[in-house]
């Protein structure tokens, strides 16, 4: 199958064109290398590089694709808050775009698009399923709900069949430890190879949903088979919560090695408890995430 992947240069994108590359199908990737990296990319994919914002160019990517899969996005709340305008154009205007190219090519492939647990915001129950009434606090989590509103209208008023996914907190190699955006995983794994202290923010009691990049992968592949015109949106978790702190100890363990941890003030507006049910996502993709922490943290560290 010919596939389009925006966003194949980054962090789970690159993984998943060299899935989809592994099992014999055929990659465009549309990047504008703003936060991907020409070295994920796989040499057998061919790239488009430039903007999911220039029309010409997603027209070129959407031709003759069977499937589409839309990653392509400034992945971070606290860039949303900066640049409120040049993130909502990216991570809404860019879904739309490449919807908007499909029905221009009258092809009804299915998508499947990032979305995020940001769009939950800070839920009172959790594990969070799927029905929850959806409470975003950044334009972040704002604009990814408004991605799942314009998919389902996509579904309705064009034909266009999709799913979004929601992920939890991803980590796994190629997670830029270096950028001020990044996920804690990767900034306490860098820190603790450099022997610098691991830097808790608030009491370390917060929760977090970890889930594995190459589960993540599985889980979009399966999503391709499962888009259709209901627009459903499934959550990329685990179920299993995880304390920063305890976090902190297990990159210790998994890095045999320790370093001070330091606790500073909360982030502001950083969410207490996100955790995910997956059990609609079980259900529906057949696949459980399973890579377990301490092996996941032992990946993520073999790679730096
Ligand atoms: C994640 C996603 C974000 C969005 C959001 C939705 C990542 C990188 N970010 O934000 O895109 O989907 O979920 O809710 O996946 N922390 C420390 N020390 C550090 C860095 C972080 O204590 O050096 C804490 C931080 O305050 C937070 C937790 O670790 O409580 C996780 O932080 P994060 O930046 O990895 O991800 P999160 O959940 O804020």
């Amino acid at each position: 199958m010919r596939y389009l992947v925006t966003g194949g240069c980054g962090f789970i994108g690159s993984h998943l064109v060299d899935a989809l590359i592994e099992r014999g199908d055929e990659v465009v990737v549309l990047d504008d290398l703003s936060s991907g990296r020409l070295q994920n990319l796989n040499k057998r994919a061919s790239l488009l590089p430039g903007s999911v914002l220039d029309p010409a160019l997603v027209r070129r990517g959407v031709r003759d694709i069977q499937a589409c899969i839309h990653l392509a996005a400034i992945a971070s709340v606290t860039r949303s808050a900066e640049d409120w305008v040049g993130s909502h154009n990216v991570n809404q205007t860019g879904l739309i775009a490449v919807l908007d190219a499909l029905r221009q090519a009258k092809l009804s492939v299915p998508v499947v698009y990032a979305s995020s647990a940001a769009v939950y915001g800070d839920q009172r129950h959790v594990p969070i399923a799927e029905t929850a009434s959806p409470m975003p606090l950044s334009a972040y989590g704002a604009d990814k709900l408004c991605c799942e509103v314009q998919a389902r209208t996509a579904a309705r008023s064009c034909g266009l069949p999709s799913l979004g996914l929601r992920f939890f907190n991803v980590y796994g190699p190629r997670q830029d430890p270096a950028s001020p955006y990044s996920g804690v995983i990767s900034i306490f794994a860098r820190s603790l190879l450099e022997g610098l202290p691991l830097t808790i923010f608030g009491d370390g009691l917060q929760t977090r949903d970890f889930v594995f990049v190459g589960d993540v992968v599985a889980c979009v592949l399966a999503a391709v088979g499962k888009a259709s015109l209901k627009a459903d949106v499934l959550n990329v978790c685990t179920g299993t919560a995880t304390t920063v702190a305890q976090l902190a100890a297990a990159v210790m363990s998994a890095g045999r090695a320790s370093v001070p941890v330091m606790y500073r003030e909360a982030r502001a507006g950083d969410i207490r408890h996100s955790v995910g049910s997956p059990f609609r996502a079980v259900a529906e993709l057949g696949r459980e995430n399973r890579t377990p922490l301490d092996v996941g943290l032992g990946r993520t560290l073999g790679w730096l």
